[in-house]
């Protein structure tokens, strides 16, 4: 059961550096994200880790996680008011992860869409890390016995995986870990490609022109919306036949929460290229104070390091003592 029951509730999430943060990463979790730190205890966390379940150049692999974590501040996660973190820093998410793999059943893992997706994608031989993922995210929730994660829609079936090994855990041993809910947004929750409405946003895509990253400039934003890929019906309707403009419509309401109702009456019988160049700005303007402060967190690397170290030491804390009574409930030895 979760310690500091008459505490706030406890919420961890985490994004990978595998690449810089899309609208999709932000709008499906971190926009949430700041709006949920003031009311819970909150663990948000780059998982470096993760990364490298695919495989990444060092040096990039160091300047994202340190970007993404200035995309964090920028974006206004505070550190005085929830936990900032980079997860290799924390021993403790890989030494779970191992207990909770021998509970796992290879039938579980094989289901996995984001496995299959990512491992058709993937060149040569498949490594065993991009297969147990999921567990490592188990991990990384059950440690901090999270009871909400905030995640795109995505993320769903991981979130399932960890709902049913704190289950597990709990009714093999005995009550350990708070079985964690999902907080999917209502929008935002599914961003898709802007070339390939189908499928979703990524930040690893191939094709840049496919994602707007949070730290595109204005000119390199209005561009990819121009070139984004429509239909052929020329009205600006929220539809699955028009997955194109639905997709656009979804982040135009996300950006400037008006309802989608809203937009189709302000672009009724107009064409696409008003709507693209507004949706341009639109995004653009909103991303700007992000992509200023940005750049303050980069010049003042000293700053991060003192946010993610004290980060460190908090979920540090944290996780070891989750990690002790597993180790103690399982049959190790105490040191
Ligand atoms: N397109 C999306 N729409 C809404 N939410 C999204 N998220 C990712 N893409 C979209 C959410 O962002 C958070 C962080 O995701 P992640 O970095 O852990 O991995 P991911 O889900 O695999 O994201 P990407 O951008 O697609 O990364 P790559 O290309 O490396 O696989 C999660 O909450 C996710 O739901």
């Amino acid at each position: 059961m979760a310690e500091n029951m008459d505490e706030k509730k406890i919420i961890f999430s985490g994004i990978q550096p595998s690449g810089a943060l899309t609208i999709g990463n932000y709008l499906g979790s971190l926009k949430n994200w700041v709006e949920l730190q003031d009311e819970y205890n909150c663990y948000y966390c780059v998982v470096d880790q993760h990364a490298i379940t695919v495989p990444q150049e060092p040096k990039m692999l160091r300047k994202n996680t340190l970007e993404i974590l200035a995309v964090y501040l920028a974006a206004g996660l505070d550190p005085e008011k929830c936990t900032l973190f980079i997860q290799s820093h924390v021993p403790a998410h890989a030494q779970l992860s191992w207990v909770l793999s021998t509970m796992t059943y290879m039938g579980q893992l094989n289901r996995m869409t984001q496995f299959k997706e990512k491992s058709q994608k993937g060149e040569g031989n498949l490594n065993a890390g991009l297969f147990t993922y999921p567990v490592l995210m188990a991990a990384d929730i059950l440690l901090y016995n999270a009871d909400l994660v905030p995640v795109g829609e995505d993320q769903k079936q991981h979130l399932e995986l960890a709902r049913d090994l704190a289950d597990r855990f709990n009714s093999r041993y005995s009550d350990t870990f708070t079985v964690p809910d999902g907080y999917i947004p209502k929008l935002g929750a599914r961003i898709m490609s802007l070339q390939e409405p189908e499928k979703k946003m990524s930040k690893s895509a191939e094709d840049p022109n496919s994602y707007i990253l949070i730290l595109d400039d204005e000119a390199t934003i209005k561009r990819k919306f121009k070139r984004a890929v429509t239909d052929s019906i020329g009205i600006v309707k929220y539809t699955d036949e028009q997955p194109g403009i639905k997709n656009l419509i979804t982040i135009y309401s996300s950006f400037s929460n008006m309802s989608i109702e809203e937009i189709e009456k302000k672009y009724e019988g107009k064409g696409y290229g008003e709507f693209k160049e507004d949706i341009g700005q639109l995004v653009a303007d909103s991303l700007a104070p992000i992509r200023e402060k940005v750049e303050y967190y980069l010049d003042n690397k000293d700053e991060l390091e003192r946010i993610y170290r004290e980060g460190a030491q908090k979920a540090e804390k944290a996780s070891r003592r989750v990690l002790s009574k597993v180790y103690r409930k399982v049959g190790f030895i105490q040191r």
